[in-house]
């Protein structure tokens, strides 16, 4: 009888150090966890030529990446024509590319483009990590207001912005994106006159 107490008293002893070992490695793979998804993705680089209306956007135009609204990286351009640099320094070496990151970024989640205040015809999903070559163009910078018709509303808004100055189409009623709101952006507006407009 003594040595079966024994023999149970040491199975015991065997059971609860499982157990702590057990409980230890889940402890340690909560943390694990719990860490990990603190750590911010990596980010998604991106870099391309840059049109406004089938034009080199100019150098100084602010190109940035929102997901849902909100702004997740910028860059300001520094050649006509592109925004950011390739592997090989190509459009400047040592020039950063558009770097998207955050810490509640999911991968998949959806990137819209914008160049200045004009949002570009290209859309991209988010990839931890990634560095993509994404050429990005705008077309009608004269539909200010982006209602899909050109008539006095346009018109207006540059009213209301006239004679201010900014990087170049910071503000859609910089039509020509020449860094000013003046006749110039009026022009351009009177020449695509009723486009898109339902009559
Ligand atoms: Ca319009
Ligand atoms: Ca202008």
């Amino acid at each position: 009888m003594k040595v079966n107490a024994l023999h149970h008293c040491h199975e015991m002893q065997l059971v609860l150090l499982k157990t702590a070992a057990v409980v230890c490695l889940v402890l340690a793979l909560a943390l694990t966890v719990g860490h990990a998804s603190a750590i911010t993705p990596l980010p998604h680089a991106f870099y391309g030529t840059l049109l406004i209306d089938n034009e080199p956007a100019p150098s100084g135009t602010v190109v940035t990446a929102r997901i849902q609204g909100q702004v997740y990286g910028s860059i300001t351009t520094q050649y006509p024509g592109t925004y950011g640099s390739d592997a090989s320094g190509n459009w400047g070496p040592g020039i950063q590319k558009l770097i998207v990151q955050g810490d509640e970024i999911d991968n998949g989640a959806l990137i819209e483009f914008y160049i200045g205040a004009l949002p570009a015809d290209q859309t991209f999903l988010f990839s931890s990590g990634a560095v993509s070559r994404l050429d990005l163009t705008v077309s009608v910078p004269w539909d200010v207001n982006g209602d899909g018709c050109i008539n006095l509303s346009d018109l207006v808004l540059i009213g209301q912005s006239w004679g201010n100055t900014g990087p170049p189409h910071w503000t859609r009623a910089d039509v020509n994106s020449d860094g000013v709101v003046n006749l110039s952006d009026l022009v351009l507006v009177g020449q695509h006159w009723g486009e898109g407009c339902e009559t």
